[in-house]
Parts: structure tokens; C-alpha cells; sequence
């Protein structure tokens, strides 16, 4: 907020030069240091502001033997439920840090640059500030918080310090800009790094490989039609295809004609781009391209020197009709942070600054910023609220509390019932859609994409409270609105028995080998998931337990994702997980998955030799005092890897696991449970520790909303089921 005695000061922008308005950014930059070396992720301190004088101030549980552990819980879930009902949003939902990758400010400060729309002088100033903070001591940026330097983070953010009005008289500009041309320079950036160039030409289009938009004229058949990707790479490559089939560029500033000449090893016009297509930084390469990647991209670079001018306008017709459909079926918000940016610079492109859609991408720009004592950041998605909300909203009910907070109770339910979606979009058919009302978003209703394991939870959590008539409930989600999402995830189930994402796998596993992006596994079809298949079999279990419908179709699904799972094990007993770190969290899904399908857990003796195998390898990774902890190197390397440290998120999902399997080592449970109760702050709160969240193998992904809710939810476990 800008102060008030500021505001007659403040009427334009460069009112900002103005002494009080340079010492207020001033002032304003120096609050937003903190030390990225004690811990990289931002503790949402400002979001908890009001009990920042508590924060850090150890535990008010006694760590005596005064009070029993069973006593000790209920202090902590009472202390912990009272400080997070405090961050509940009026409607209901939790906002939070989304955080975490760093190249998506950059996305977004470009197309602020090329469509000439920039941000106000304090916003830059955060931004700034949360990019200085998280540069690495070498001097160049991850592509996360927690990684290390990269090509693309590093040039990302340059060129982004560049835009809001660094230079190189900063030294720690020249830091970075020693580290890019120590590496190769910015020929060396992946895909994503040369589109973005180009489209601020510091970069010839002609360096990368060709975008084509012809390839959505592909014929259906064609696997890897872009129309079969996965959603997120194909709403990306969707508004990318337009910007190359129409060569966008900035205009030729004298900013540009710079970046020219600091960006490279070598004479700007003396760079040879075809070789430069293929050049790559050993630094960003995780997925290296294949040699099926490079013929097919030879036949397509081919075609783009011939192309026919007539076939390309009828293409990016379709890509325009297509990006509007995305446009206005979101209500601009679009599926994600990237073609958020991307989808605005089309809009401006494509429509005009004037247009209607233009604006409309500009108001929902600050859908996606955060401020946390780091700085302004771009979260990852327009926030986590569906997801977090009901995971808070099964805590509650778990632990026996939502007699305790009513009003939190009410409010969780009041967030579920108007977060699902009213509606299908027009014409989906035509642009690779789907079906999505009655199913629940991870994030909003305005976002409107459905997936299935959101749509579990949503539902589940919606059915849990349905049977709790003590809390006060507006309006009813009833059976009739439960029907279309129990539909769509029957309909959703894979061949092989699982569930993905967003949609069901339309194209082979194979065209994997087509993934250019170099720094992300798994971005071009749809894949199953242990969580999103676990997730679903959840949902539609609480559901069949209690209503009639489709009851051998679900019975049927829930057999085949048992097996699914089960097949997914991997020989040490353990699963993999796909969206957060990592084995501990995939084993908690996999587990509860299992057991819902009907595997036995240690209730009489004898358990599943599958849960039996999980449980083992979970009390393997136990550490002496009591907890479990997992670096997101975990995800990366795909073996178990330690964190230094113990850590609360990874604890509480292991701790769920074993409770729900009913396991007899008490001691190992109860130690556990110590380990978290050691770990809660006097005002209720928990510490943020290393990362949580991970996407396609290799990028980290602030959940501030994790280290509240997992421990509460294991406590709970503990007090109602161990005492
Ligand atoms: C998310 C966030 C939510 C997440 C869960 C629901 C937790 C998961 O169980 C299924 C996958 C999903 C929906 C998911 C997929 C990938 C996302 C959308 C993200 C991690 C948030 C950001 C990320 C997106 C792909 C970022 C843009 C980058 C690309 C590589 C395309």
C-alpha cells in the first residue's frame, strides 16, 4: 500500500524520481531483504503478519513428561487449527506463497515490456528485490529457489533486472552477466529461453527450431498432434506457435540493441542460428533431446523455409480462435503463469492495446502475483485454494475438531460448494476440451479447468461434511451435484487402470521422445498418476459408501485402480511421487489408495504383503530423532535422497501412512509425532522448511499451505486412532 501522505505526491510515473518517492522505494527495498542462506523459501511472514512477534518462539508444549503425548496433541491441534483459522479468506479458502520457479516473473515482465504496459514503480521494485534475493553465490539463478544456476534462470533473469532498470554499473549485474558468458552465452538457453528472447529480439526466431502452427491442421490421427498433448505443454505451445508463425518482436530499443551485445560471446551479427538451434547449457539439461526430437524437428525446419503463406493463415486462424477460446473460457486467468504471459502478449498482438481482451489479461495479472518478505513474485498457478481448502477441510474432521471452529467448519464448506464449476465451455470439442461441470479446480472457479484428483477431493471433502449436520450449510451439495463429477472421473480412468491429470491419455507414452524443452520429463501427454489415481479411487469410495448410484461401475474402477497401483509399487515398497517431495509423499497416496481399495492393513494381524512392503520401507527412512526427511533432489534423481534435516511435511505424510495401515510399532509412530509437536511455534504456526512441491521431475513449487495442514492432519490421526 502506498501511504497516504504519498499520494498528492505520487499523480504519474515519474513522480517517482522525486525524492520522497525515491526514498520511499528505497525504504521499500531494504525491508525486503532476507537470507536466502539460512533457508531459500519465504515463510509468508508478511501473510502472517499479526503473529510474526510469536513466529520462531519454540513450542508452549511442555517436553516434559507433565502431560501424556495424547494430552500434548490436543494442545498442539487446538493451537495449530486456532492460528490457521486466522488465515482463512472470508469466502472460505486459504491463499499463500505459490512460489518457487524463477522463470515465470521474466514471462511476465516481458510481455509487460513488449506490450509497453509496465508495472508500478513499487511492484518493480519487489520484483527486483525477489530476484536479487535468490541469486546463487556463483552470480547466476536456478530454475527454482532451491537449484542450481542455470542458463535459463540466469538469462531469464538478467534480461528481466535489465527491463526494470538494472545495468551494469551494479556488480552484482556483472556477476551475472560473467556467469552467462562463461557459460557459452545465451545461444546456450533452452527452448523456452530462445522463445523468450526472440520474442524480445535479443534473439533471430531463425535460431530456434520452428514452432509450427500448421501442426494443429494435422490430421487426428497424427500421434503427436499438438491437440493430444498435455494440457499445460499444449496451451503453451499453442499462443508460442502464433508468436512464431508471426515472428512477434519487440521494436528495437536502444535496451534491445544493449542485451545484444551483453548476452553473447561472440558479435550479435556474426552468430551462426542454425547451429545455434541445437546449442544447449550442460547446466539445464535434465531430459536431453533425442534423435527422434532432431529428425522430426529437420523435416520441420525444412517445411518452414517453403512453406505455403496461405496454409500459415489458415493455421493461425485456427491458433487464434483457439487461444481465444482458452481467453475467454478462464476468464483470462488461462490454465497457467506461462500462457498467462504468452496468451497476453497474442492478445496485444493479435487485438490491439485498446482491445477489450487485452485489458482483461492486464486485470488478471495481479491474480498471480505474491508478495512475501522475499519480494513480488509470479505464483505457479492462480493460487492453490481448492486443493488446500479441502485438504484443511479433511484435517478438521479427522481430528474431531470442527466443533472447536464452527465457523472455520462453515466457511470450508461455503469454499467447496461455490468452487465448483457451473459450466462447460462452448464448443470444447473443437479445441481438444473437455467435460467440466460439476468437477473441481485445484485453484478457482473462475480458472475452470478440471482435474480428476481435485475433483476427488473436493468431493470428498463435500461429502464429509454433508454428513456432519451440525455445521451450518448455505447451500447443499447434493447427491444430484455429485452425480457429473462421479461421471467424469469414471470416465477419466485410463486403460491401464489409473487416472491422470486433467484429462484422459490420448496419445502413446512414446512421443515422450519428442520433448524438447529440455529442463521437464514428462510435458507431452498425459500420463497416470499414483496420486491423481489414489485421489480418485478415494473420492469415489467415500462417494459409493453412501449413495446408490453407479455402484458396480465404481466397484469395477475401484478394482482396476487398485491394481493400477499396486503395479506402480515400486520393489523397495515405496511409490514415486510426481508432485511433491517425493517418495514419502507418493507412498502415503499409494497406500491410502491401496488400503481404500480393500487391501488390508495391520488391523487383524495380517496385512497386504504390498502394505506390509510399504510400511518396511517407510520405517527404513525413519530417522533417530523420530522424523522423516526428503531433499527435492528425491523427485530429480528418482532415489531416495536425505535432506540435511528433518522435516514436518515429509513426517506427517509418513506418519499418515503408517497410521492408516494400523501399524503396530507404536514407538516408531509416537516418535514421529514428538518430532512435529517439537517443531510448532508457541503461536500455533509451523516453520517453513525446504520445498514441498515439484512438476515434471525437476522444478520445485512452494505449498506454504503444507506445513500447516499435514502436521495438524497427522496429529489428528494420532489423537483420535492411537489413544
Ligand atoms: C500443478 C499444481 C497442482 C497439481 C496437483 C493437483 C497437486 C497434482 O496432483 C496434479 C497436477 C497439478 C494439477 C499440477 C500440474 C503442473 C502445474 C500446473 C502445477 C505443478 C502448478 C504449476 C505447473 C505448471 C505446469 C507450470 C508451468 C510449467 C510447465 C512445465 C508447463
Amino acid at each position: 500500500e502506498i501511504p497516504e501522505e504519498l499520494k498528492p505526491i505520487i499523480q504519474s510515473d515519474s513522480d517517482w524520481e522525486k525524492p520522497e518517492g525515491v526514498a520511499f522505494l528505497k525504504a521499500l527495498d531494504r525491508a525486503f531483504l532476507f537470507d536466502k542462506k539460512i533457508n531459500p523459501n519465504s515463510a509468508d511472514r508478511l501473510l502472517r503478519y499479526a503473529h510474526r512477534k510469536q513466529a520462531g518462539e519454540p513450542s508452549i508444549i511442555p517436553s516434559d513428561d507433565s502431560f501424556s503425548l495424547k494430552e500434548k496433541a490436543r494442545i498442539a491441534l487446538l493451537n495449530g487449527f486456532s492460528f490457521y483459522e486466522t488465515l482463512q479468506e472470508p469466502d472460505g479458502n486459504w491463499s499463500g506463497d505459490y512460489g518457487g520457479p524463477l522463470f515465470l516473473i521474466p514471462g511476465l515482465v516481458i510481455a509487460s515490456y513488449i506490450t509497453g504496459s509496465p508495472f508500478e514503480k513499487p511492484m518493480q521494485v519487489l520484483m527486483k528485490r525477489n530476484i536479487w534475493n535468490h541469486q546463487n553465490e556463483d552470480g547466476g539463478w536456478g530454475l527454482h529457489i532451491e537449484g542450481h544456476s542455470t542458463m535459463f534462470g540466469t538469462v531469464m533473469q538478467y534480461v528481466t533486472l535489465r527491463i526494470l532498470g538494472e545495468n551494469l554499473s551494479n556488480p552484482d549485474m556483472k556477476r551475472a552477466q560473467d556467469w552467462i558468458l562463461s557459460h557459452g552465452g545465451a545461444t546456450k538457453a533452452p527452448q523456452w529461453g530462445k522463445f523468450y528472447l526472440s520474442v524480445l529480439n535479443v534473439y533471430e526466431w531463425k535460431g530456434n527450431d520452428a514452432l509450427l502452427p500448421e501442426m494443429w491442421k494435422f490430421p487426428k490421427w497424427v500421434p503427436f498432434h499438438p491437440g493430444k498433448y498435455w494440457c499445460h505443454n499444449r496451451m503453451i505451445f499453442l499462443p508460442m506457435s502464433y508468436c512464431f508463425g508471426k515472428k512477434v518482436k519487440a521494436e528495437l530499443t536502444p535496451l534491445v540493441k544493449e542485451l545484444r551485445k551483453e548476452l553473447y560471446t561472440s558479435d550479435y551479427d556474426s552468430i551462426n542460428w542454425k547451429k545455434a538451434r541445437r546449442e544447449a547449457c550442460q547446466t539445464d539439461i535434465y531430459h536431453p533431446v533425442s534423435k527422434w526430437y532432431l529428425r522430426l524437428s529437420t523435416i520441420i525446419n525444412g517445411y518452414e523455409r517453403i512453406h505455403s503463406k496461405r496454409f500459415r493463415k489458415k493455421a493461425l486462424n485456427y491458433v487464434e480462435d483457439y487461444i481465444d477460446f482458452e481467453d475467454t473460457y478462464t476468464r483470462y486467468i488461462n490454465i497457467g503463469p506461462v500462457n498467462q504471459a504468452i496468451n497476453s502478449i497474442y492478445a496485444w498482438h493479435h487485438h490491439g492495446k485498446d482491445s477489450e481482451q487485452f485489458k482483461n489479461h492486464l486485470k488478471r495479472w495481479k491474480d498471480y502475483l505474491w508478495i512475501a518478505e522475499d519480494g513480488a513474485k509470479m505464483a505457479g498457478y492462480n493460487g492453490s485454494q481448492l486443493w488446500d481448502t479441502a485438504f484443511a477441510g479433511q484435517a478438521l474432521i479427522e481430528a474431531d475438531m470442527e466443533n472447536h471452529f464452527p465457523v472455520m467448519a462453515e466457511k470450508i464448506y461455503r469454499y467447496i460448494d461455490s468452487s465448483q464449476i457451473e459450466r462447460n465451455a462452448k464448443e470444447y470439442d473443437k479445441f481438444w476440451g473437455d467435460v467440466t461441470l460439476g468437477c473441481w479446480p485445484f485453484s478457482t472457479i473462475d480458472h475452470g479447468w478440471a482435474i480428476t484428483d481435485c475433483t476427488s477431493e473436493g468431493m470428498k471433502t463435500a461429502i464429509l461434511y454433508n454428513r456432519k449436520e451440525h455445521i451450518q450449510k448455505q447451500h447443499h451439495i447434493d447427491l444430484e451435484r455429485l452425480k457429473p463429477a462421479v461421471d467424469w472421473l469414471l470416465s477419466m480412468q485410463n486403460k491401464d487402470g489409473g487416472w491422470a491429470s486433467y484429462e484422459k491419455q490420448r496419445a502413446p507414452k512414446w512421443i515422450e521422445v519428442l520433448n524438447p524443452a529440455l529442463l521437464f520429463e514428462n510435458i507431452m501427454t498425459e500420463a497416470t498418476y499414483t496420486e491423481c489415481s489414489s485421489a480418485s479411487i478415494q473420492g469415489l469410495n467415500e462417494f459409493t459408501k453412501h449413495h446408490d448410484y453407479r455402484k458396480e461401475d465404481i466397484q469395477r474402477a475401484l478394482d482396476r485402480g487398485g491394481r493400477f497401483l499396486k503395479s506402480k509399487q515400486d520393489p523397495d515398497g515405496s511409490w514415486y511421487g510426481c508432485w511433491a517431495v517425493c517418495y514419502t509423499y507418493g507412498t502415503w497416496f499409494g497406500m491410502e489408495g491401496l488400503l481404500t481399495a480393500g487391501y488390508k492393513g495391520y488391523e487383524d494381524g495380517t496385512p497386504a504383503p504390498e502394505i506390509q512392503k510399504a510400511c518396511e520401507f517407510l520405517l527404513s527412512k525413519q530417522r533417530a530423532d523420530g522424523s522423516w526427511g526428503e531433499s527435492f533432489e528425491s523427485c530429480v534423481q528418482h532415489r531416495y535422497v536425505e535432506h540435511e534435516d528433518g522435516q514436518i511435511v515429509n513426517t506427517a505424510w509418513a506418519l499418515l501412512a503408517l497410521m492408516k495401515a494400523k501399524h503396530p510399532d507404536r514407538t516408531a509412530i509416537e516418535k514421529g509425532i514428538a518430532f512435529i509437536l517439537s517443531r510448532q511455534e508457541a503461536s500455533g504456526d509451523f516453520p517453513q522448511e525446504g520445498v514441498s512441491g515439484i512438476f515434471n521431475g525437476n522444478c520445485a513449487i512452494t505449498y506454504t499451505a503444507y506445513r500447516n495442514v499435514f502436521p495438524l492432519w497427522a496429529i489428528g490421526r494420532y489423537y483420535r486412532w492411537y489413544s
